[in-house]
């Protein structure tokens, strides 16, 4: 255990980010030739979405740049991590680009470095057009070849700026969440579909990064993954087994391609015929080397053999107000078995890190969030453990910088170290904010 305080353990070169994405604080879903993107059409199915809210305003980000520009500035941080929206640089996912959309994001990126903030940009979380939806989705092989298009007309428009290109946020979510179980856009329940979703991503990334490379692109490249570790809930062999089985499917199905080239065999002799449809050279592909590894950590998993449900509350375990167990050792338990597992691993970045708490308290006008406060400090100690047992750990970013569209609980789960409130749209640092301004600010000395 390191006796250093904690703005001492990081090194100068360090990268301290916030992170959003487009859907989620945009707002301005139908402006300057947006096209409809699947969470904009999931939204409209009732039931789906918690509050029956949807993207259209959001956090009005779209027309309050300068303003949170000035906030992002405000912390002290050196980097910000956001997403383009597809839809609004190509409507359609194909064929003609929008000016005034990828104008919004040059704006974005020019105003970051004026303030002397690193631009991090993700191209896909998660809001695909519908137009390519319509054609199959990320189902289709064709989607891979019009996202590798896309990647490198944004990389010709703001690759110059840009201190990293990521080119998937959560591939897992996006075939799990939204393909498999259907409760994000968009909302398919079919695990065939799911397994080549998540290949169609994995290849896809592999393809936009030798194309990036091969165009001279000067950002970083990487992707970024959800990632946990899952413990079993006893010692008893049956559970450890489930634990290396979930493992296998959630985790490795995604780094295993990434840094090994091949599918887990576990995986594949679970799903049999439902196993993705794979191409001469895909692996291949899939294995590109990239800059660095993103990584979203929010808890760990507890599995156990009969399948029950971990449920951390009832058990007198901490938990977010999303339910997630609060466990920052698993951060660093995380690092280390992705240190371990891969040796050719590139550093690793984590990308999102935060916690949904209720905010019910103000004082003075502002927001003690002492939970997220005592969540945030957790977890960069959590890193910086990692780090002291040799990990390469370059940056480290809070999910997230304001309150925003939490998905299928629409607005009722706030992460934001910035409130929102939503009728008047008043950014309000909270004491989380304070606090982390105040670290970074120390650590810079
Ligand atoms: O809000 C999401 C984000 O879009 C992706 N990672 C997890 C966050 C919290 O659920």
């Amino acid at each position: 255990m390191s006796k250093l305080p904690l703005h001492h353990r990081f090194p100068k070169d360090f990268v301290w980010g916030v992170a959003t994405s487009s859907f989620q604080i945009e707002g301005a879903a139908h402006a300057d030739g947006k096209g409809e993107s699947i969470w904009d059409r999931f939204c409209r199915q009732p039931g789906v979405i918690a509050d029956a809210s949807n993207g259209d305003v959001a956090c009005d980000h779209y027309n309050r740049l300068e303003e949170d520009l000035d906030l992002i500035a405000s912390l002290g941080v050196n980097a910000y991590r956001f997403s383009i929206a597809w839809p609004r640089a190509q409507p359609l996912g194909e064929g003609a680009w929008n000016p005034k959309g990828l104008a919004f994001y040059e704006r974005l990126v020019d105003g970051l470095l004026l303030r002397g903030i690193r631009a991090y940009a993700t191209l896909n979380h998660w809001d695909l057009p519908q137009a390519l939806q319509d054609k199959g989705g990320w189902e289709n092989r064709d989607t891979v070849h019009r996202f590798v298009d896309y990647a490198r007309h944004v990389n010709a428009a703001l690759g110059d700026r840009c201190a990293a290109i990521t080119t998937h946020n959560e591939p897992w979510v996006v075939a799990v969440l939204g393909n498999e179980q259907g409760v994000f856009a968009p909302g398919i329940r079919n695990r065939k579909t799911m397994l080549q979703v998540s290949h169609h991503l994995l290849l896809s990334h592999g393809l936009a990064v030798q194309a990036l490379r091969a165009d001279g692109a000067r950002s970083q490249l990487g992707i970024v993954l959800n990632l946990a570790p899952q413990m079993p809930a006893t010692a008893m062999p049956a559970d450890v087994k489930a634990a290396h089985q979930v493992d296998a499917r959630n985790r490795r199905w995604y780094t295993d391609p990434l840094f090994k080239g091949l599918y887990p065999e576990e995986v594949l002799e679970e799903v049999g015929a439902d196993a993705p449809k794979v191409e001469p050279g895909d692996m291949a592909v899939i294995q590109t080397p990239m800059d660095y590894l993103g990584i979203n950590y929010y808890s760990r998993g507890v599995v156990s053999a009969d399948g029950k449900d971990w449920d951390a509350k009832s058990r007198g375990l901490p938990v977010s107000e999303m339910g997630w167990e609060i466990y920052p050792e698993g951060l660093r338990d995380l690092l280390c078995l992705l240190h371990n597992d891969y040796p050719n691993l590139p550093p690793m970045h984590v990308t999102e890190n935060g916690g949904a708490f209720p905010d019910a308290k103000w004082v003075d006008g502002r927001i003690e969030d002492l939970d997220r406060l005592d969540y945030l400090q957790t977890h960069i100690t959590a890193v910086a453990d990692a780090m002291d047992q040799g990990v390469k750990v370059v940056g480290y970013m809070v999910w997230s910088l304001m309150d925003n569209f939490e998905w299928s609980s629409g607005y009722l789960k706030r992460f934001g170290i910035v409130h929102i409130d939503y009728d008047t749209q008043k950014r309000t640092p909270k004491a989380s904010a304070h606090w982390y301004r105040d670290f970074l600010a120390y650590w810079k000395r």
